[in-house]
């Protein structure tokens, strides 16, 4: 839709910065005028098989015999940004987001965008709509608004009408992103604060984060580590444990009612050949299950995403219509595509997915994936990836359609907390107009 007379974009440029890994990625600009957006592209270590391409140098090439140049390096997907996508972009209207990431997609050409890359595009696209929010003078998560309407759900009884969605923080990890090789299956132990307030919610995580430092020195644990992020990596690989852990950290501030507790096992990540390796031994999808079924009483939890293989929609949703409440949440399964969607909706696989821009690849898609997600009355989670960056765009996302969360890590992590950060403004924005208005009035 367009909003305003057209407004073409006259530059489109691609550099190299590194994630919070130190890996290589892009960052991209988009003018129209003398006005810019930027946006700087995160990149995910539990990726699923079914992800646009994130394309690196190494793709196709050998390393490097002379061992110059980073290691997934993207001197690549830049030159597919400056030379491939900009000319083709250049005099559309930054307006016309469907057309942007239309123009994208012809020229790529492939599914899974590997020709041009995943990362090339994704960040074209979400530079254009940054730009285009900032010269409409609008919030970037007022403008989202206007690129398409996504209702909050009416069901009396959904929780989908959230004016600011539940942090998801994660402070334990284990899977791919620690790296202290004792093997702990799974990949998050997350809390969720239930409240609204988002600097209540950030200082609770802060705290239990705190109280966790403390019980693990006294289990022996003296040099704590941190996962990719920011969550500490404890010393086990005991897939229970770090529940009690976070259990004990909450119940020592007294937060029990506040807060409630979540996994990622990023299942995919410990499945080979029919079986599942957890505490040491390979078990059936069968006895996984019945795992879950005792940790969600045990521990009360409020949602387990990826808890089977990627390409498993019928055991996600056999854990789904056991556990009445529990939230399952389809990641690696769903991989922010609508075609996977559909099937997981026709499966009755999930009733919560994440959503993760550069998953899919362009704004649009994105978009699409998520209202058609909330037709379906399939709660939304936005989420960060493993190697972040300082963009705090996924914030305004997940606080333009009333998702009901948004997951990006611990609060400890600069990278996180920006987008914890971008969410308080937007609260604190929103008070401020509304007590002018009010002021106004009288
Ligand atoms: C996940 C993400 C983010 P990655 O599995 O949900 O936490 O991890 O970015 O490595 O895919
Ligand atoms: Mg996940």
């Amino acid at each position: 839709m367009a909003l305003q007379s057209s407004c073409p974009i006259n530059k489109i440029f691609a550099e190299e910065i590194s994630d919070s890994r130190g890996n290589p990625t892009i960052k991209v600009t988009a003018w129209a005028g003398s006005i810019s957006g930027s946006f700087s592209v995160p990149s995910g270590a539990s990726t699923g098989i079914h992800e646009a391409h994130e394309l690196r140098d190494e793709d196709g090439n050998p390393p490097s015999p002379n061992g110059f140049g980073r290691a997934r390096g993207v001197k690549n997907a830049i030159e597919k940004v400056n030379k491939i996508i900009a000319p083709a972009l250049l005099g559309q209207d930054i307006f016309n987001q469907k057309e942007i990431d239309r123009i994208m997609l012809e020229l790529d050409g492939t599914y899974n965008k590997d020709n041009l890359g995943g990362n090339a595009i994704i960040g074209a696209s979400i530079a254009c709509a940054k730009t285009a929010a900032k010269i409409s003078g609008k919030e970037v998560f007022e403008y989202l608004r206007i690129l398409t309407n996504i209702k909050p759900s009416l069901r009396p009884d959904s929780r989908q009408a959230r004016k600011v969605p539940y942090l998801f923080m994660n402070l334990l990890e284990g899977g791919k992103h620690v790296h202290n090789g004792l093997g702990l299956a799974f990949q998050e132990y997350l809390i969720v604060p239930e409240t609204e307030n988002v600097q209540e919610a950030v200082d609770i995580g802060i705290k239990i984060q705190e109280g966790l430092k403390k019980i693990l020195k006294a289990s022996g644990d003296e040099a704590i580590e941190s996962g990719d992020e920011g969550g500490f990596a404890p010393k086990t690989n005991d897939i229970k444990t770090p529940l009690k852990y976070l259990t004990e950290a909450v119940n020592k501030n007294n937060l029990q009612d506040q807060v409630r507790l979540a996994l990622d096992t990023a299942a995919s990540s410990f499945y080979a050949r029919g079986t599942y390796k957890i505490n040491g031994k390979n078990i059936p999808k069968e006895e996984l299950g019945e795992i879950y079924d005792s940790l969600v009483k045990e521990f009360n939890l409020l949602s387990i995403e990826d808890p089977f293989e990627e390409e498993d929609f019928e055991s996600f949703g056999g854990l789904k219509n056991k556990n009445k409440g529990l939230l399952i949440v389809g990641d690696d399964l769903t991989v922010s595509n609508q075609t996977l969607l559909k099937k997981a909706i026709e499966k009755g696989s999930i009733n919560a997915i994440i959503i993760k821009p550069n998953q899919i690849g362009t704004l649009t898609e994105t978009l699409e994936t998520m209202k058609l997600a909330r037709e379906h009355d399939i709660e939304l989670i936005v989420s960060h990836r493993s190697g972040e960056t300082d963009d705090d765009f996924i914030a305004d996302l997940a606080f333009a359609f009333n998702c009901f969360g948004l997951k990006a890590g611990s609060p400890l992590k600069p990278e996180r907390m920006v987008k914890y950060e971008r969410l308080i403004q937007i609260s604190n924005l929103l008070l401020t107009q509304f007590i002018y208005g009010r002021r106004k009035k009288t």
